[in-house]
């Protein structure tokens, strides 16, 4: 098809430095922000495809920062992955196709943004890691991720979302909303706002942390689940890391707590039988074990005695983030059907209980890695 949502893919691809001709494009429903299509142009006589997508400009008020770190960090990945090995770059590392005129991205008549990126071929992704040697690979991926950017200076990058991880604000935010009760869903979600009041005391734990200068800010990606690496269909390995639209200064523990939330546990994001929602501690010793093979070089001994502790944190603050936009209407984050932010929520706080539960067991874990 080439028009899908009143967009004409057709048209919108030729904007770009792409000389194949167009065949078809479809929607990929996959990811809770942007809107992306995959298309397939053929180029004498091969099919040949590309990511199109609309940078959500609700959650990205300036998707020209977006697109500014995405080049830079397309670059400067690309620069360092090449100088290990050039095979299959386009592969290992996402690939932006700049516009006709050159630029990063195409701005449509009513404002949208949109980009192009170099399909990745024979990969496949998941949102639950199958064994913990999977947490392992994905944990050890996204320290290399961190660690090929560590001499690329923090200020190279602009902070995308303000304050995307002030558990305070969003804290404050929740208060907020509960107070309004915009869309009358506050006495159905009485026992997840009561957890997050019991939890106050979490959600600023890594901020006070880096105020008072104990942790120092890096170039971090701050979404590491599970779905944004992709994996060779035939070896398994990873292949690359996608989704860099939140990549901006930020503490090394946005990006592990992150992988504990989404490589521990056997459930969903939004499963609603709670009693299959748990951190599974042997996940998480090969997730540490993978992310310290490669980060240690690079950690402070102050980050990685935080490290334990930041998978409660991002989830924490994630399942707060779901609430309000329950509360407020599902205006944020895309739904498949009523109430699954409300699900989602619920999936977070229960990780978290079964965090605190074993937060001993995991800094014990941490310890015994060196
Ligand atoms: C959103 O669009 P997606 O799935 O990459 C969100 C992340 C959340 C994630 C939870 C900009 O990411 O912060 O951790 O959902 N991205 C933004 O699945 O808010
Ligand atoms: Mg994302």
């Amino acid at each position: 098809m080439a028009v899908i949502n009143g967009f004409n893919l057709e048209k919108l691809i030729s904007q770009f430095q792409i000389v194949a001709e167009f065949e078809e494009g479809h929607v990929w429903t996959k990811g809770h922000i942007n809107d992306t299509y995959i298309i397939t142009c053929r180029q004498g006589g091969t099919p040949i495809r590309y990511i199109l997508q609309r940078v959500n400009h609700h959650v990205f008020q300036y998707p020209e920062l977006v697109m500014h770190n995405v080049k830079v960090i397309t670059e400067h990945l690309r620069k360092k992955i090449g100088a290990e090995d050039k095979f299959d770059l386009t592969r290992r590392t996402m690939t932006l196709v700049p516009t006709r005129g050159g630029a990063p991205y195409y701005r449509d008549r009513d404002a949208n943004c949109w980009r192009a990126y170099v399909f990745i071929e024979r990969v496949t992704s998941t949102h639950v890691a199958m064994l913990p040697a999977q947490a392992g690979q994905v944990g050890r991926a996204f320290g290399l991720f961190q660690k090929r950017l560590a001499d690329l200076s923090p200020e190279k990058v602009q902070e995308t979302i303000p304050e995307f991880h002030n558990g305070m604000l969003r804290f404050e935010a929740l208060e907020n909303a509960v107070v309004a009760d915009s869309a009358g869903r506050v006495a159905g979600a009485q026992a997840a706002i009561d957890f997050c009041r019991q939890q106050r005391g979490t959600v600023s734990l890594l901020l006070d942390a880096l105020k008072r200068g104990e942790l120092p800010l890096r170039i971090t990606h701050n979404d590491t689940k599970i779905d944004n690496v992709l994996f060779d269909t035939e070896s398994g390995q990873v292949v690359c890391i996608v989704d860099l639209d939140t990549v901006m200064p930020g503490l090394v523990h946005y990006d592990f707590g992150d992988m504990v939330r989404t490589l521990t546990s056997p459930a969903s994001e939004d499963e609603r039988d709670l009693t299959k929602v748990r951190m599974r501690l042997e996940y998480f010793e090969e997730l540490a074990k993978g992310y310290l093979d490669e980060a240690s070089e690079f950690l402070t001994q102050s980050e990685r005695d935080h490290l334990a502790i930041s998978g409660k944190v991002i989830t924490l603050i994630l399942g707060i983030r779901f609430l309000i936009d329950h509360l407020e209407g599902d205006n944020y984050f895309r739904v498949h059907r009523e109430g699954q932010n409300l699900d989602r929520a619920r999936v977070q706080f229960k990780l978290v209980e079964s965090m605190i539960e074993q937060e001993e067991a995991m800094k014990s874990v941490i310890a015994a890695l060196g």
